[in-house]
């Protein structure tokens, strides 16, 4: 068999100690980067950190820094720079023409990480939306320079195709995928609805990248979706039913991870992933209690998702990965900071039970054990209700119907006019 040897990009890392734009003084930047610089396939040729002292408008940092970084480029081989901030467009021309090569900043990164992940054709579309976004006002007087740049991380589309560098194009490209993304969408909304109506209760996964949301859901599930030590491995929403105590059972949804600094073209280009996120009745909040910076990240999550309109959906925290804690005082000291909180660990099942419970709890909550009596002519109310919970009994019984099931509180309400009192088995 052939093997073709691909030869990594060799990244020098940028990061700041203070508040760069898109860098709010985060704690440990630049494990991150080089989290996010690997997961695009990039090798670490080293990294420099600056304390923040203001920017630069041409250049974004000093001319001392950028002599300085021109020589550790040298010194260390890189083939290109990767910025922990977000330059402008002419920022970034001039660093390139400054250091003689390609300079992206975290947005492109994460552009990247996503446009090799998209496997869905609706994935596929958002990205390359997102990049070109993101490309169209770096294109000025740039054709040329983009192909002396070479392609590599932060110039590759979904798939394999190159992104396109003729403004014009790009725009109707856009206005392409625009459309192609709201029959999407609108597809999406019409399963959603009948979901809802149906009464299912939907919760959704959410979380920082690599919290461990897909290894959860394969737990809760009993399922094999893809889940590993990269960033932004879920890119498209996959839905699992999670079976309960008692014959309930609830729809969970995973989907895209977060990221502080999510760049704002992904989330308008995720607008139907994210509604996902948006119409759920459940939020599994997941956060990766290992993690140094566990509540920074979940502070992220938060701002992810009151830019997206979701600010006051019921939440459950999953406090994950307790399995490789050292100091299990964090896990009690998180358990106080967020509520209602399981500890868990989706490797190996520990504290699984307690999680199932909190969801068993607020299923209970959300649902009504209903006894029903309806004429057999009321066809569709008898569908929707047959079709909508967990029915335990049913019977026809002097041209009427007898249902027993649970069903959400909602239709419960909607067809309250035939509710009766418990019937027993037999009765009449
Ligand atoms: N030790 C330990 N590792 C875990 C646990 N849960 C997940 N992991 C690991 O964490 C990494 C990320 O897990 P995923 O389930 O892919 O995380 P995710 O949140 O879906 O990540 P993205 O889809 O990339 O946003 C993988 O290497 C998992 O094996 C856990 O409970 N304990
Ligand atoms: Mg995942």
């Amino acid at each position: 068999m052939k093997h073709r040897h691909v030869v990594k990009e060799k990244a020098l890392l940028v990061v700041f100690t203070h508040k760069a734009a898109g860098s709010a003084g985060f704690c440990a930047p630049i494990e991150e980067l080089a989290h996010l610089a690997s997961s695009a396939g990039a090798d670490i040729a080293g990294s420099v950190v600056h304390e923040w002292k203001g920017c630069d408008p041409a250049f974004f940092i000093t001319q001392g820094r950028r002599e300085a970084l021109k020589m550790q480029v040298l010194q260390e081989g890189a083939d290109f720079v990767i910025f922990d901030a977000d330059l402008t467009p002419a920022q970034q021309r001039n660093l390139e023409d400054f250091l003689e090569m390609k300079v992206i900043d975290r947005t492109a990164l994460i552009l990247d990480i996503f446009a090799q992940r998209a496997r869905s054709r609706e994935g596929k579309l958002q990205i390359e939306l997102a990049q070109l976004d993101y490309l169209m006002p770096r294109l000025k007087g740039r054709g040329l320079q983009m192909s002396r740049l070479g392609g590599g991380i932060g110039t590759r589309g979904p798939g394999e195709t190159q992104l396109e560098v003729d403004r014009r194009k790009v725009k109707q490209r856009m206005q392409r995928i625009g459309r192609e993304l709201d029959h999407v969408e609108t597809t999406r909304m019409v399963q959603r609805q009948n979901r809802i109506r149906q009464g299912v209760q939907c919760a959704t996964l959410v979380g920082y990248t690599n919290a461990g949301k897909s290894t959860l859901l394969n737990l809760l599930a009993g399922s094999c979706v893809k889940a590993e030590n990269r960033l932004f491995s879920t890119l498209d929403p996959t839905i699992r039913k999670v079976s309960l105590g008692d014959g309930g059972a609830i729809l969970l949804s995973d989907t895209v991870g977060f990221i502080r600094g999510l760049p704002h073209q992904l989330v308008a280009a995720f607008k139907a992933t994210l509604e996902e996120v948006r119409e759920a009745h459940l939020l599994l909040h997941v956060i990766d209690c290992t993690s140094p910076c566990a509540e920074e990240q979940a502070a992220s999550v938060d701002r992810v998702l009151e830019e997206i309109g979701v600010s006051d959906t019921e939440t459950i925290f999953v406090l994950n990965k307790i399995d490789a804690v050292v100091d299990q005082g964090i896990v009690r000291q998180l358990s106080r900071r967020f509520e209602p909180a399981a500890a868990v660990s989706a490797r190996t099942g520990q504290g699984i039970d307690k999680l199932r419970s909190l969801l068993d709890r607020w299923l209970s909550q959300r649902v009504r054990h209903m006894y029903f009596r309806l004429p057999a002519s009321e066809k569709s109310a008898i569908d929707c209700i047959m079709k909508s919970g967990a029915v335990f009994y049913s019977a026809c019984e002097e041209g009427d119907v007898l249902i027993e099931v649970r069903i959400d509180q909602n239709i419960a309400h909607n067809f309250r006019r035939f509710a009766v009192p418990a019937f027993r088995l037999g009765d009449n």
